[in-house]
């Protein structure tokens, strides 16, 4: 059985959705987090005290994507991986990590500038660039979902669900996601899936980014 820890209509939504859609049997922890005093057994599983965190029977992991990836190697029967010998593996793994590693500072800086700068006008000429970069980012990853509607075609795999997730912030866009097509089919694909609808209703959004 795992435990999740998560805040509504965050990072969370994207090891939920794993969760929910690998159907295995889970318990979800809600939690504050931008507390000075964070649940005490959040904190041991989440140093930063951020969502997600998962505890799973061989102890604890934090980080989105790799929470995803772990759930997907750990039920491979649900096909959501690419395993190692795949072609396509390299590529599953360059996407996984662009989207941790190139879109999430990027999302980040949209909703929380105040981490990065300290005065009000800092903050705003970071968001500023910041969005710029992100209209580059998603265009890449707008070309990357041509055929579609996935990364890979008809194979539906964590990537999808990990950019499917915060794909649905409006805020992410620098004027819409009407911009990007093929982003935009995949957010519809995803969050009209039974086990995302779930999720959303549970994180209180009735309405996302494309519907
Ligand atoms: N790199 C982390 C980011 C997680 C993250 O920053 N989550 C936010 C909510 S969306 C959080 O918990 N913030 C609380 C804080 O930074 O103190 C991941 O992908 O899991």
């Amino acid at each position: 059985m795992y435990r999740l820890f998560a805040a509504p209509n965050s990072y969370a939504m994207v090891a939920h959705s794993v969760l929910e859609e690998l159907g295995v049997a889970y318990e979800l922890a809600w939690v504050e987090i931008f507390t000075d005093k964070p649940d005490p057994a959040f904190l041991a599983a989440s140093p930063h005290a951020r969502v997600p965190a998962l505890v799973h029977e061989h102890g604890t992991l934090y980080e989105a994507g790799a929470i995803a990836l772990y759930l997907a190697e750990r039920h491979p029967e649900a096909g959501l991986t690419i395993p190692v010998g795949d072609p396509e593996r390299g590529r599953f793994l360059q996407w996984l990590s662009y989207l941790a590693s190139t879109l999430q500072p990027d999302v980040m800086i949209q909703f929380h500038p105040e981490i990065y700068a300290i005065d009000a006008d800092d903050q705003a000429k970071l968001q500023q660039a910041s969005m710029k970069r992100l209209g580059r980012v998603l265009e890449i990853l707008d070309e990357a979902l041509e055929p579609g509607p996935y990364f890979f075609a008809d194979r539906l795999t964590v990537c999808d669900f990990v950019l499917g997730m915060q794909a649905t912030w409006p805020e992410v866009y620098p004027r819409s996601i009407d911009d990007y097509p093929n982003l935009k089919r995949l957010v519809v694909k995803v969050t009209e899936r039974p086990s995302v609808r779930r999720v959303l209703d549970q994180h209180g959004l009735d309405k996302v980014a494309g519907s």
